[in-house]
């Protein structure tokens, strides 16, 4: 066990009763959605995966600490704390460790922590890529990174067009990371159901999402594995509304100057307030239910 991971009890028994746990990340909370929608959804993530009988483990770095499980207070004070607590990426864990600060993991640092206290599979909404205009800006999320070299399934729902869903999807085929569609053969866009690019392969059980990752485990591969999983149609939104909000979101953040670590939670946070919180209630959704896939998928991977 690594000297600077906390493993909540509820986490630990679990896992050494070879029960199923799923890791849940903490930026999506403070950076990723407004409070107090984002405590309240971060609440209901963990009900839905124990409705399925499965433990949840939110993680986050508090106090210094890694921390593979919260407590509800400690899921409220960072909703409450919103973006001025740090997004922790990889390059950031060194620093929050040796000054005792707070962070909010990214898909990155979830899947680390993760991985670091025997979790596999990590349910969230969307995960960074390579961000449009890459190929002069070099803005590539380390979420890929961590993604090609962490043994951890994460469960999506597609990435969002403030990225460029074609080149995200070069470099994870570089990277050697499966990305497979749950249901579908194409990416889900995270607002919308289709993108207009392919899958790698598709899956229609958790017991086949299951079987692909206990192959990818049993042969050895270092890295993770994708699984993007459509919003639910009832609560798609219209194609038109979402793209001309990421358009504009885009366009200000250029206008702006946003830079670095800054770029993703700017843009999330437009692409709310300009879609007048529609975006926010299909994004609770698609969590939601992601959530619940990974939980089922879960119980089907070997321990
Ligand atoms: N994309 C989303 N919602 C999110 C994020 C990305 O649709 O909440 C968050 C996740 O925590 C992800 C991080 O790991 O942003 C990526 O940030 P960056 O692009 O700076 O790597
Ligand atoms: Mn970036």
């Amino acid at each position: 066990m690594n000297k600077y991971l906390d493993v909540a009890p509820e986490v630990q028994l679990a896992l050494e009763a070879k029960r199923p746990v799923v890791a849940l990340e903490s930026t999506i909370i403070s950076h990723g959605m407004p409070y107090p929608r984002n405590v309240e959804t971060a609440l209901l993530v963990e009900q839905t995966i124990r409705d399925c009988g499965v433990v949840p483990a939110t993680v986050a770095v508090l106090g210094g600490r890694l921390k593979a499980g919260l407590s509800k207070e400690e899921i409220e004070h960072l909703g409450k704390a919103g973006r001025s607590v740090a997004k922790a990426s990889r390059r950031d864990l060194p620093a929050l460790v040796a000054r005792g600060a707070d962070g909010a993991t990214t898909v990155t640092t979830t899947m680390l922590i993760a991985h670091m206290a025997g979790i596999q599979i990590f349910a969230t909404g969307g995960i960074g890529g390579v961000h449009r205009g890459a190929e002069t800006t070099m803005d590539i999320s380390a979420d890929l990174e961590e993604l090609a070299q962490t043994p951890v399934m994460v469960v999506c729902a597609g990435a969002k067009s403030i990225l460029d869903l074609g080149l995200t999807l070069e470099y994870l085929e570089t990277k050697g990371v499966p990305v497979i569609g749950y249901g579908t053969d194409e990416l889900p866009a995270f607002y919308t159901r289709k993108s207009g690019f392919g899958v790698d392969y598709r899956a229609d059980s958790p017991e086949e999402l299951a079987a692909m990752f206990n192959a990818q485990r049993e042969l050895g591969y270092k890295g993770g594995m994708l699984v993007t999983n459509p919003i639910p149609e009832a609560y798609a939104m219209d194609k038109a509304v979402i793209d001309g909000a990421i358009e504009q979101a885009l366009r200000e953040s250029v206008e702006q100057g946003i830079k670095g670590k800054e770029i993703t939670p700017f843009l999330l946070a437009r692409v709310v307030e300009l879609t007048g919180g529609e975006s926010l209630e299909s994004n609770i959704r698609l969590v939601l239910n992601n959530a619940r896939l990974a939980a089922e998928t879960a119980k089907c991977v070997r321990a």
